[in-house]
């Protein structure tokens, strides 16, 4: 039975504020000139794009007490979980253009409180090169956005943890990890103390994507909220060279393509972030078309083509 298409919100967030490097404050733009919602419109779903959301500028400063630039990643991730939880309140699928992986903590404490609210079970899939499990004393760089799955499970600073109103805003329980392939000595350690469930590049080696999504999709039923949290980085950096920190050896393009199809034909996508794409260092939008074209089979193309 065709379920009824989703009602997808574009919501942009311009910033580098979590970054290492500059120019992740370019992807919305990158991904709106890379055709994301034509394509998407062109499958038959109504897509709204609600502009830009605005925040702090990037100051650009050394950490201060293990964290850099606190207070505007706090303003930032505010303004991210009101969009984001504005939108499902409304029925609708939103779709976070990033902005650095740092707004994952707005986005996906806004989902948890809708699920709260819904009475829904949620499921985080990770996607990303990197476990994003540092705290201020662990991190070797202080850039949050090595810190959101952290905040999110309660381990951070009280302005962002709280963000939600619930602290934690998520049991580690409820995320799959998929690509990690860079993680940082005392972030591992981390990782492991919480348990977290990480499908990294030995275990998709080994055992192939398909075997692996079967593993990270189990077990969601119909009242299962699915939320989908991809850092760009989590690609190949030969075919996704648009992002501030490339790690070797991540998904194909046929690896992530099966992971973005399996996703679809779960049924249960209902909020997605593309983070971290950043056009400074893209070769002619490249990265940007590659996230489009992923996000279009995170919709079902290849389940229509198949009917
Ligand atoms: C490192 C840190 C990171 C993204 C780099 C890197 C984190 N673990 N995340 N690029 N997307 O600084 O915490
Ligand atoms: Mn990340
Ligand atoms: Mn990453
Ligand atoms: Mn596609």
């Amino acid at each position: 039975l065709r379920r009824l298409a989703p009602l997808i919100s574009l919501i942009g967030a311009p910033t580098d504020i979590g970054a290492g490097a500059r120019g992740a404050s370019m992807g919305p733009e990158a991904l709106r000139v890379a055709n994301l919602q034509s394509t998407l419109e062109a499958h038959g779903l109504e897509v709204v794009d609600r502009g830009n959301l605005a925040g702090p500028r990037n100051p650009w400063l050394p950490p201060t007490e293990g964290y850099r630039h606190l207070a505007e990643v706090v303003a930032w991730n505010t303004a991210v979980h009101e969009a984001v939880h504005a939108e499902l309140g409304l029925g609708r699928l939103p779709i976070l253009l990033g902005g650095d992986h740092c707004l994952a903590i707005g986005s996906i404490s806004a989902v948890a409180r809708h699920c709260r609210e819904a009475g829904k079970k949620l499921r985080v899939l990770w996607l990303d090169a990197h476990a994003d499990f540092n705290t201020n004393v662990l991190t070797p760089t202080g850039n949050v956005h090595g810190m959101p799955v952290a905040c999110l499970c309660g381990r951070g600073p009280q302005a962002l943890i709280e963000i939600g109103g619930q602290v934690p805003a998520i049991n580690p329980k409820w995320v799959r990890q998929i690509g990690i392939r860079s993680v940082d000595a005392g972030e591992r350690r981390l990782v492991h103390e919480v348990d977290l469930e990480v499908f990294d590049m030995r275990y998709i080696d080994e055992m192939g994507m398909r075997h692996t999504m079967e593993l990270a999709l189990a077990t969601l039923d119909a009242n299962t909220h699915l939320h989908v949290s991809f850092d760009v980085d989590f690609l190949d950096p030969p075919i996704a060279p648009g992002v501030g920190t490339t790690v070797n050896g991540g998904p194909t393009y046929r690896e992530a393509q099966l992971c973005m199809e399996m996703i679809a034909d779960t049924g249960r996508l209902a909020s997605l972030d593309v983070m971290e794409l950043n056009p400074a260092f893209d070769v002619r939008n490249a990265t940007a078309v590659l996230a489009v074209d992923l996000v279009e089979s995170l919709f079902g193309k290849s389940t229509l083509m198949r009917k």
